[in-house]
């Protein structure tokens, strides 16, 4: 009897490979948990077998601390190919969107580091929308910055200009990830914990990229963390510096890029074009027609180099 009272339904907010912080739904304190066994079900054969947005059944052992039982099915979760590992790391799961931060310099303006994200997102059937950071500078190429940021609106994401920094935008982003479960991704120095830190100043989230550099081969510092709030959860990802993409089939890759995905099958060699240089190739001549920016279809080139 007492056992059935001491098991409860929990989030994870954020975890090792082995040991997890818990969030009873029902509420009250957080849990450090280990998982009770070896393997837990939808978890064999990632590099970590949970990441916050995860729902678990955990065994509540007193003094703050619990033993994961079991793993409820995901209803969808954000991974990336972790080469060092050689393994796919979720990032996160059980998303509503996913936030693709940017800034226009430094770090430089990596567009397609941005694609690989945007890719991976509609491979996981999650929303995404570009939120270019640090809209306050103005680099002297703040124009090619605007060139892509519009051709992501122009194919169908939105976009937001913020600035973590002076606080521009940030109502805009307070009010698209109300009530969600957001996640933010980009490479390191973006300003992604700053963005979380602007709209949540309480935080006083570890911002910069120094402590990334000093921290660099500590799992901990790759793995992602939750932030709650009476208005939804928000994912940050610290120490992202490759971002391979993990799950998409080769033949697929274009069904991930919006502007590519209509031209599926539509080849001359149907499904098995690789989009590289057959003749009749419809994303080519998309390219050449300026329907498909050429910094994407060379996205989608080195993309598709890495898949299996
Ligand atoms: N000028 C400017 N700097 C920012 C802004 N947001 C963050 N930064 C700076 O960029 C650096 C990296 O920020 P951080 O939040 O740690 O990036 P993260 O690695 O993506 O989490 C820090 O030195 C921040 O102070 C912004 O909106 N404008
Ligand atoms: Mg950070
Ligand atoms: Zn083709």
């Amino acid at each position: 009897m007492n056992e059935t009272k001491h098991t409860l339904k929990a989030r994870i907010i954020r975890g090792s490979r082995n040991v997890f912080t818990l969030r009873p739904l029902e509420g009250g304190g957080p849990l450090e948990c280990r998982i009770k066994g070896k393997v837990l079900r939808n978890s064999e054969g990632f590099y970590n077998p949970l990441a916050p947005g995860d729902i678990v059944h955990a065994e509540d052992c007193g003094g703050g601390r619990g033993l994961i039982l079991a793993a409820e099915e995901r209803r969808n979760l954000l991974a990336r190919f972790n080469q060092k590992g050689q393994k796919p790391q979720i990032l996160g799961a059980n998303l509503d969107l996913v936030l693709c931060v940017t800034s226009p310099a430094s770090p430089p303006f990596r567009p397609r580091f941005t694609d690989r994200l945007l890719a991976q997102a509609e491979a996981a059937g999650i929303a995404a929308l570009v939120l270019c950071n640090k809209y306050d500078l103005c680099p002297r190429d703040l124009a090619e910055t605007e060139e892509r940021l519009a051709d992501y609106e122009r194919i169908g994401y939105p976009v937001l200009r913020v600035s973590a920094q002076s606080g521009l935008g940030m109502e805009n982003l307070r009010a698209d990830i109300a009530g969600k479960t957001a996640i933010l991704l980009g490479q390191s120095g973006v300003g992604k914990s700053s963005v979380i830190n602007a709209l949540h100043p309480h935080l006083e989230l570890r911002t910069g990229v120094l402590n990334e550099k000093y921290d660099r081969g500590n799992h901990t510092t790759t793995l992602s963390v939750m932030y709650e709030f009476d208005d939804g959860f928000v994912i940050d990802t610290p120490g992202l510096r490759r971002m391979v993409p993990w799950g998409i089939e080769k033949e697929e890759l274009i069904s991930c890029m919006r502007e590519f995905a209509p031209l599926a099958g539509r080849c001359t060699y149907g499904a098995s074009c690789s989009h590289a240089g057959e003749a009749g190739c419809r994303v080519l001549e998309a390219v050449s027609a300026g329907l498909i920016h050429r910094d994407r279809y060379e996205s989608y080139l080195r993309i598709r180099d890495e898949l299996a």
